[in-house]
């Protein structure tokens, strides 16, 4: 059994301006693919080549001599999760249950969104911003590298990705710039109700 790169659930210009189809054919098409390829060669003839992606993950988050396999199991998992939280029909202002739990958490939306940038802006190099559900609640968390909220037995509901790959063909090194059209134009309030318990 192996793993393969699941398609994108939207056509590859369905985000722009905001993310170009340009930017996909690298990050999904180069890097997330180059993630499945290394895993696979990572656990063919291994015991974890039984397993599902999540179990991988999860054996292999707190056992140095398996980095290798963590980091890019962890990273299809994420990119996987990141194409949902992306959607074209995103951003504005959530509804219903979604905006009940945000102004819940967090006091209202806006407020929401400006931590939700400024913990993305603030993960120094390559890594994550996530809006998790820990003990029934909604937190905004960092991860660096292929650090996932399911190592550590947090439910995602939603991300960003904030390596430089991810946004610097559209954005250069404008990172916050990234975040915000993510906030505004493309957060997939659907996929925080579809994941919250
Ligand atoms: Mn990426």
């Amino acid at each position: 059994m192996s793993f393969e790169l699941p398609s994108l659930p939207y056509p590859k210009e369905a985000l722009e301006p905001h993310i170009s189809a340009r930017t996909f054919e690298c990050h999904h098409g180069k890097h997330h693919q180059a993630y499945v390829t290394n895993l696979n060669n990572l656990i063919t003839g291994t015991p974890l080549a039984a397993e599902p992606l999540e179990e991988i993950i999860r054996q292999t988050s707190k056992d140095e001599s398996m980095t290798s396999i963590f980091n890019n199991a962890a990273q299809v998992w994420n990119h996987t999760f990141f194409w949902s939280s992306l959607s074209p029909k995103g951003g504005r202002e959530p509804t219903g249950k979604v905006e009940a739990a945000i102004k819940g958490a967090f006091g209202s939306v806006q407020t929401f969104k400006d931590q939700f940038k400024q913990t993305g802006v603030a993960q120094f190099g390559s890594g994550w911003v996530w809006l998790v559900e820990e003990a029934r609640e909604f937190k905004i968390v960092k991860t660096a590298n292929a650090q996932t909220p399911l190592a550590v037995g947090q439910k995602a509901l939603v991300t960003c990705d904030v390596w430089e790959h991810a946004y610097y063909l559209d954005y250069q090194n404008r990172r916050p710039d990234f975040l915000q059209e993510f906030l505004d134009h493309l957060i997939n309030w659907d996929f925080i109700a579809q994941n919250m318990g």
